[in-house]
């Protein structure tokens, strides 16, 4: 650790005493983000003992060198190489070539745009039967009534899970990313309550638990092909279980309160419905559902004049990127006519998310579901946050949806 921070204070790296996993910064990150971004393109977290990153440039070409900034020693704050994975590592997220090619090409191939077409028509059908059934409502939650609905319906039965102990599957993914942090009280807390789940969850990634047809019964058939082994199998289905849910959970509850917040951009978007594709990239560049993820060096690397030892953890900050005025002009502002190209809240290099066709799809349909059916999107109390380690997560979204 001394030698560490000696090379950091020798190189120049600017330090900073915030905490990105305090209550406070995870309610309210942006000004944060300015902060970090203007201290440097590289700069030292007192706190943790970890190189943090916040720029579009900086984080863009980091996860596009994955030789140098590898994501074999974890993507959260715990470097493998030191202290025992929590859980069993995943074979997607958690590996580097020439593992991860081999189950990347695997998981590519069953969510690929020709899969997409086959489920979009049931999507659609879905989403304007919760709209209409949201509309006779009219005064919901977009939390609990809408994005967490959606999702919930149509993913676990893409992925071919039994009807049971679906209700599992977002507290092990609350989980989940909250375990990319420290070992702090959300950290503490979401293990505590995703306890009971976790059996749940590893009993249905088996074969025999899967629908035929479905994205858990296609990972098997990879393992029948010869493509992959056993346990690579089983865990290719956990990753499904684990990426799947809470992210477009999220992206659907941001997508509802970025219009909320601006009635203007609803009847933009209403009036020219072929915006619905980069409106939900804007939504995603303005509020990223996965704000951060971590990198481990591999070697000394020298970054902007900063030289970061090798073996370091450093915090790459996707939702701090997407809002760096170098790379987007008035980046605080959420405008769907800007073509928000280069955003990272999916992440670029080869570990870009697998799975943005189904969280496409699933934003799509529901924004057509509302284009149509959804005159005005209107706040009926405070939204709350419900701070997480990883992910930019609304606790509540009281709205109102006005008929068309
Ligand atoms: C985040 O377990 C996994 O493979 C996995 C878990 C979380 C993610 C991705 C993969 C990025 C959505």
């Amino acid at each position: 650790m001394a030698i560490q921070l000696d090379s950091a204070l020798g190189s120049d790296c600017p330090t900073s005493a915030i905490d990105p996993f305090s209550d406070d910064f995870l309610t309210d990150p942006y000004g944060y983000h300015e902060e970090l971004r203007e201290a440097g393109p590289v700069v030292w977290l007192d706190t943790y003992g970890i190189y943090a990153m916040a720029r579009h440039a900086e984080v863009h070409a980091a996860l596009t060198d994955w030789q140098t900034f590898c994501s074999g020693r974890g993507v959260g704050i715990e470097d493998f190489a030191k202290v025992k994975a929590w859980r069993p590592p995943s074979k997607l997220l958690e590996v580097d070539p020439p593992l991860h090619t081999r189950t990347r090409s695997v998981m590519s191939r069953i969510l690929s745009p020709a899969a997409m077409r086959k489920l979009r028509e049931d999507f659609q059908k879905r989403a304007d039967a919760l709209i209409d059934a949201l509309l006779e409502k009219g005064r919901i939650d977009a939390v609990k009534d809408l994005a967490e609905v959606f999702p919930l319906h149509v993913f676990p039965e893409a992925v071919g899970l039994r009807a049971e102990g679906r209700e599992n599957l977002l507290p092990f993914a609350n989980m989940v990313f909250n375990s990319f942090g420290p070992r702090n009280a959300l950290f503490e807390n979401s293990v505590r309550n995703a306890r009971p789940v976790v059996q749940w969850i590893y009993d249905q990634c088996h074969r025999h638990m899967l629908m035929p047809g479905g994205f858990g019964a296609q990972v098997w058939d990879a393992y029948d092909a010869g493509d992959i082994d056993e346990d690579e199998a089983h865990t290719l289905v956990r990753s499904m279980l684990t990426a799947g849910l809470d992210t477009t959970v999220n992206g659907l509850a941001n997508t509802v309160y970025a219009f909320a917040c601006h009635p203007d951009q609803w009847q933009t978007l209403r009036a020219e419905p072929s915006l619905a594709r980069p409106a939900f990239d804007e939504v995603l560049r303005w509020e990223a559902p996965v704000q951060t993820f971590f990198r481990t060096t591999t070697r000394a690397v020298e970054v902007a004049g900063v030289t970061i030892p090798e073996s370091a953890k450093v915090l790459l900050f996707l939702g701090a990127a997407n809002r760096d005025r170098r790379r987007f002009e008035n980046p605080e502002v959420f405008d769907i006519r800007r073509r928000p190209i280069g955003h990272v809240a999916f992440g670029t290099g080869i570990h870009t998310c697998v799975g943005q066709l189904v969280a496409r799809l699933e934003a799509d349909v529901i924004l057509n579901a509302m284009i149509s059916r959804v005159s005005a999107i209107e706040f009926t109390g405070e939204p709350t946050r419900k701070p997480n380690n990883t992910l930019r997560c609304l606790g509540t979204l009281p709205v109102e949806l006005k008929a068309a």
